[in-house]
């Protein structure tokens, strides 16, 4: 009996080029590997960046770049400054002060530190200056659209999805101003003070006129759908999203848990958005130092285990902050399809954590999970995590194709591009519908 195999496909047969359906050898997967993750343009599916029409609440520049909390952790352990003198000075100042301490009197070697060297020189800036002089220059002087696209596109992504906060005044006067119009922008309807902030927040809904109370009793739950449908035609937002603290228990009788099982996850069923759980933060471990105050904690992943199971027709996108906890993910994505592991979240985020987790879902997932997201609060962040996540998928990802290949399977071009587009692009698309909209 004749066997086909891809061999004796005939490019032509797929209306393909030929090149990208030949069999590689073990020597030129590394190089077929690299190429296509350089020419694949991904979705960063979560960051904290802003469309142009928010205005000032987009950060940009070296001053936001080096004021990124990741950095004033870092600047605590290797200056004398307090934390209370620290936020009483000006912005630049603060800028000042940890380009001082971590990249003059110390070597920049850490993840955060060599990402703004990374972008540095990534515009021909000096990266060994002894001030801020010629990078404030530079900044200053880009007008902010044609910046954007050039930082995007040297990032390799040409999709983000913002985080937006109802709740929050800033932005609820530009949605109720037009919203996003910007096409390569996406909004998310991240539920945080609706969720877990519930009793110091229920008065901000009321506020806007909805009838609910402290304990979201009595018919609170339907004026909370109510909300939600209202945000999500002023939105019109990939997913819900909400983090969690590692306590998160499901089921409990907290109201966390009624407002999510009673509203939330009935409205994403409604309008077929799937809802993201990032869970495993200690918020404030210490307040002094302020949103670089939160740690990390294990947490129970049968919370998402009974999730998954109680609710079958809902779609959860679920990224863990502990290391810990990261095994366990894959296991769970094994046992329920409506759970897409996403991302290398926050103190995952670092080069020897993410090859780690990379693999263990690779061997555990193959390409049904989402990598990465970038996190970023300032735009050109959006460059050294992206090639961070590059060199390092290069590397998994290479060496994967090469076991495949020294198990018998040859491997083309064309599965390399197929994979990748799965993995950044595809998977995401198909949980959020991003393609119909
Ligand atoms: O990584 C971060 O910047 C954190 O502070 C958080 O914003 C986290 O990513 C989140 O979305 O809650
Ligand atoms: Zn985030």
């Amino acid at each position: 009996m004749a066997v086909h195999t891809r061999a004796s496909i005939r490019p032509s047969d797929l209306n393909i080029e030929p090149s990208s359906a030949a069999l590689l050898s073990g020597e030129q997967i590394q190089s077929a590997v690299e190429g296509v993750l350089s020419s694949t343009e991904f979705i960063d599916i979560h960051t904290h960046l802003f469309a142009p029409e928010f205005g000032n609440l987009g950060l940009r520049g070296i001053d936001e770049l080096l004021t990124y909390h990741y950095l004033e952790a870092e600047l605590f352990r290797s200056s004398p400054i307090r934390p209370e003198q620290y936020w009483t000075l000006s912005k630049q100042e603060q800028a000042d002060a940890i380009w001082r301490a971590l990249f003059v009197e110390n070597s920049p070697i850490s993840e955060a530190t060599r990402g703004i060297v990374a972008v540095l020189q990534a515009f021909g800036l000096s990266t060994d200056a002894f001030d801020l002089r010629e990078a404030r220059a530079f900044f200053e002087a880009q007008p902010v659209e044609a910046h954007l696209r050039r930082v995007l596109k040297l990032a390799g992504v040409n999709a983000v999805v913002m985080t937006n906060d109802p709740l929050d005044p800033a932005e609820s006067r530009v949605w109720e101003n037009g919203g996003l119009k910007d096409r390569q922008f996406h909004a998310v309807l991240r539920l945080d003070r609706v969720l877990w902030g519930w009793s110091s927040h229920w008065k901000l809904l009321a506020s806007q006129g909805y009838a609910v109370d402290e304990r979201a009793s009595g018919n609170s739950v339907n004026e909370i759908r109510r909300f939600l449908a209202d945000w999500c035609a002023r939105m019109r937002p990939l997913y819900m999203a909400v983090s969690l603290e590692d306590t998160f228990r499901f089921p409990d009788e907290s109201v966390t848990n009624k407002i999510l099982t009673e509203a939330v996850l009935p409205s994403c069923q409604e309008f077929d958005r799937p809802m993201s759980l990032m869970i495993g933060v200690r918020r404030q471990v210490n307040p002094a130092i302020r949103l670089a105050g939160d740690g990390v904690g294990r947490a129970d992943l049968r919370a998402v285990e009974n999730l998954c199971r109680s609710f079958p027709a809902n779609r959860f996108l679920v990224s863990m902050l502990s290391r810990e906890n990261q095994h366990e993910l894959c296991v769970y994505a094994r046992k329920f399809s409506n759970l897409m592991p996403f991302g290398c979240w926050w103190f995952m985020n670092n080069t020897s954590v993410v090859e780690e987790i990379t693999r263990e879902r690779i061997e555990m997932l193959g390409t049904s999970f989402i990598p990465q997201h970038s996190d970023a609060r300032v735009l050109e962040q959006v460059i050294y995590k992206w090639r961070n996540t590059r060199v390092t998928l290069a590397k998994v990802l290479g060496d994967t194709y090469r076991s495949l290949n020294a198990d018998g399977r040859a491997v083309t071009r064309l599965d390399i591009q197929r994979d990748v587009k799965r993995l950044f692009r595809t998977n995401f698309e198909q949980w959020t519908g991003l393609q119909r909209g």
